[in-house]
């Protein structure tokens, strides 16, 4: 053998001591890691769920593993939470190793890790903190939100009295009026409910939304890597999110050439003034590119999660008219006829406040929450989960927890009533997430559903096309968000 081949030899000998030494090791680490179906090479356990119901696969393979199991979707490795204790076990009592973000195929796809809700480390947590500070504060700010809300549902009472009873579907009834109020907050303006493009970027949002929840949409989070580069309807989805991107920058620029530092006009303002104060600090994650991507992740999921929500809500005072009767009641009760509900009204409507917790916990917005990431490797009921690793706090779990709602799968609103039907708490109501990445917009989402809902409720009451018997309440998709069926409603003035 000459040198040549004795050296090739001997590289061989030293490659495969080191497959197997890393393989080793993997299945060392592996080993530590919560139980879980075995994967296959480069699909992982795609055979063993089903893309159009990843909620209920989740489900069913945490029947054979336990609340806490590993499961391979594509390349990704999960680690998996159903329950309320596993849950709040991770992102509540270990709070700070479970803070981190996972990924999200379709969003990240446009956000590349910029913005304040699919970013990590230093950057979310400046983008976070100062998005908190600037919401609060307009909240406090010469108007208050609550009136800026409460104007807005005059508005939107106005276009429901334009229906004249005859039946129409809610979707961007609903969309406009609470797509302004964080407008008001974000661009400084409200729009106009016939302004094309208004309407234009509502369908970019409801339908890119809808896109999470497909099978489709499902399949590209497993596999964004490779089929980012493929044909199909993602690519539709990206044009809008695209287009939402474009129309926000248009905004960025405008309020760049007439700021005035000494008064900011909305959130694109104070994050300007933000860049000024911090442009010598090396740090800053106060950049023109968060800016944009923070107002983005605000304007969408300021709009698309709370409209919804109604949009359920509605459909499901359609299937119980005893339940909107009920509703009606406690308004002519304590709020009447003669002026429009305020946020003081809340404590006296213990079951109007039930109506919507439980309409919250049967939409079940975004089933499988957002996913997270260990930010260190963490020890968590006996099992190593190494840094990075994502984790998937299934909050649907959370709100179906037998241990904690007696009819799980029955809109209920007993559910969140006492014997004496005062309002009763239940720590397992988290459709905002909980721990250091909850939704910080939870604040203003709830007195948006409470101010729209009793509003709509003091001044209508709701009439289905066809018996309520009929009506199908189960999602129509259900994947990162839930959509419900489409449906059309007439409303009659009272
Ligand atoms: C979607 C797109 C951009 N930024 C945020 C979202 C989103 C959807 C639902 C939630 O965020 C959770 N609040």
């Amino acid at each position: 053998m000459d040198l040549l081949g004795a050296m090739a030899l001997f590289l061989v000998i030293c490659l495969s001591c080191l497959m197997v030494l890393s393989t080793w090791h993997q299945m060392h680490r592996k080993s530590k890691m919560p139980p879980g179906p075995t994967p296959l090479p480069l699909i992982g356990n795609f055979l063993q769920v089903n893309t159009s119901d990843m909620y209920r696969s989740l489900m069913k393979i945490g029947e054979k593993y336990g609340s806490v199991y590993t499961i391979h979707l594509g390349p990704r490795r999960i680690v998996v939470l159903c329950g309320y204790d596993a849950v709040k076990e991770a992102l509540v009592d270990q709070g700070e190793e479970f803070s981190g973000r996972g990924e999200q195929g379709t969003f990240d796809w446009i956000f590349q890790g910029y913005g304040v809700a699919f970013s990590n480390g230093e950057r979310a947590k400046q983008l976070r903190r100062f998005s908190i500070m600037t919401l609060r504060n307009f909240g406090m700010g010469r108007r208050s939100i609550e009136e800026r809300i409460v104007e807005e549902a005059h508005f939107l009472l106005e276009s429901l009295r334009g229906t004249k009873g005859v039946p129409f579907d809610p979707t961007y009834f609903l969309s406009r009026s609470v797509s302004n109020v964080i407008s008001s907050i974000a661009f400084g303006n409200r729009f106009e409910y016939e302004d094309k493009e208004f309407l234009s970027l509502l369908s970019m949002i409801n339908e890119s939304f809808r896109f999470t929840a497909t099978a489709w949409g499902q399949l590209y989070d497993m596999f964004s890597n490779v089929m980012q580069y493929l044909p199909g309807p993602q690519h539709e989805a990206f044009k809008k999110l695209l287009g939402l991107e474009e129309f926000i920058t248009r905004k960025v620029k405008v309020n760049q050439e007439t700021l005035d530092p000494n008064s900011p006009r909305d959130f694109i303002d104070c994050f300007l003034v933000k860049m000024q104060q911090e442009k010598e600090n090396p740090n800053s994650e106060f950049s023109l590119k968060n800016l944009v991507m923070t107002t983005l992740n605000i304007f969408f999921a300021g709009t698309e999660t709370v409209s919804t929500t109604l949009r359920y809500g509605f459909l499901l005072l359609l299937k119980y008219p005893e339940i909107e009767e009920k509703v009606h009641k406690e308004i002519d009760r304590v709020i009447g006829q003669n002026r429009s509900p305020n946020m003081d009204d809340q404590t006296q409507m213990p079951y109007t406040e039930a109506v919507i917790h439980e309409i919250q916990r049967f939409s079940d917005m975004i089933p499988m929450g957002l996913a997270r990431r260990v930010t260190r490797d963490t020890q968590f009921r006996g099992y190593t989960i190494p840094k990075g690793t994502e984790v998937f706090p299934v909050l649907g779990s959370v709100l179906r927890d037998r241990k904690h709602f007696a009819r799980p799968e029955v809109f209920d609103p007993q559910h969140f009533l006492d014997a004496n039907g005062q309002f009763k708490k239940n720590e397992a109501f988290m459709p905002f997430s909980i721990g250091k990445r909850y939704c910080f917009g939870e604040r203003l989402a709830r007195m948006e559903l409470f101010l729209f809902f009793t509003s709509i409720l003091q001044n209508f009451r709701f009439k289905s096309l066809i018996p309520p018997e009929e009506i199908d309440i189960s999602p129509m998709l259900v994947g990162f968000a839930t959509i419900p069926r489409f449906y059309d409603i007439s409303v009659i003035p009272r």
